[in-house]
């Protein structure tokens, strides 16, 4: 008989069980059809973009797009032009989507496009690659028709620049929804408002269809030509419609080392549940980093394929929004270093 440990692991129980009942055959099924979820607070209005796409029973595949661009248009956030520049000032954007067939395209290093997620789209539905970076990915997009924006900064990245150029050092700080102080303090607003710069989304739609979607400036103050792991199919973002998805956040250096999101997948394969299968990663990546994991975050969300989510962080303070036809609200995710 199956014990209640195991239980657990395999998801049938978890902290959105409200999400959910049993259908006769003892299935467990999303209560209401489509569902969507993302990184951080910024998810919540995210997650309303996507969610005009779903509840008109449009695709996962349009919903994590349109959900998304809400985060990289606005100015006063984390995500998208308005974003924290690179060393030398300039803002570099990634990003990756991914639908239920294996279908996925991604941009890296891209500048001064506004929607880098419609690039991807674009780099997945019309050319024959995956990936582009760089001016040629800009290339691409202005032939395409999207807008080049002006280079400047945002009022707010212009003084977070200035203030990191005072000591110039590469030091990322552990990406929390942070309203503390001291070593967590926040990147860039006084007030602490956040200190993270990623926005991962995953939906799955009314037929059942999953799709993930990741857009990014990149951890602030990067190297020049620094890639991180959101643009990386398998490490920031990976869909297998059999099995579930999974998304990323924190030091993408480490999430590309275990091949994160492809990583957790796997796990659900195996039978976890999709909080299990993010805390097996987590550990993982707490295993290689030794010490230095104390200094590092690292989140994944993951659905899987009957509907349910399920989130795991390095530390405390990592949340995600989850929006349902019943439900509309911001879970704050377990996490690995209780102290
Ligand atoms: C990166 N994973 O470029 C991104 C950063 C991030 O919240 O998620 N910040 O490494």
């Amino acid at each position: 008989m199956i014990n209640r440990k195991r239980f657990l692991q395999l998801g049938l129980l978890s902290g959105v069980t409200s999400l959910l009942l049993k259908n006769g055959r003892g299935q467990v099924v999303t209560q209401n059809g489509p569902v969507v979820i993302s990184t951080w607070d910024a998810g919540l209005a995210a997650n309303k973009g996507a969610w005009d796409i779903l509840s008109r029973g449009g695709t996962a595949l349009d919903a994590v797009e349109n959900g998304v661009k809400i985060t990289e248009a606005s100015q006063n956030c984390c995500v998208g032009l308005g974003a924290n520049p690179d060393r030398e000032g300039i803002v570099t954007l990634d990003a990756s989507i991914m639908d239920h067939q294996f279908n996925c395209g991604s941009v890296g290093f891209l500048e001064r496009i506004k929607h880098p997620i419609s690039v991807a789209r674009r780099v997945m539905e019309k050319t024959p690659h995956v990936m582009l970076v760089g001016s040629g990915a800009q290339q691409f997009a202005v032939e395409e028709g999207f807008p080049l924006e002006p280079q400047v900064l945002s009022a707010d990245a212009q003084n977070a620049y200035k203030k990191w150029l005072e000591h110039s050092k590469y030091e990322p700080a552990i990406n929390r929804e942070n309203k503390g102080h001291g070593p967590f303090a926040p990147q860039r607003f006084d007030n602490g408002e956040w200190n993270h710069d990623t926005i991962g989304m995953l939906a799955m739609d009314a037929k059942g269809n999953l799709s993930g979607s990741c857009t990014t400036s990149g951890m602030g103050f990067k190297m020049r030509g620094r890639l991180g792991d959101s643009p990386i199919i398998g490490a920031g973002l990976f869909v297998d419609n059999e099995v579930g998805a999974c998304v990323a956040t924190g030091q993408g250096e480490d999430v590309i080392r275990v091949a994160g999101s492809h990583s957790v997948v796997e796990m659900m394969r195996q039978g976890y549940g999709p909080e299990v299968a993010c805390r097996k990663i987590i550990e993982r990546i707490v295993k290689i980093k030794k010490a230095d994991a104390q200094k590092i975050q690292v989140a994944f969300i993951a659905i899987n394929k009957n509907g349910i989510v399920g989130s795991y962080a390095i530390h405390k303070g990592f949340n995600y929004a989850i929006k349902t036809k019943i439900k509309e609200t911001l879970v704050d995710s377990n996490y690995h270093f209780t102290s």
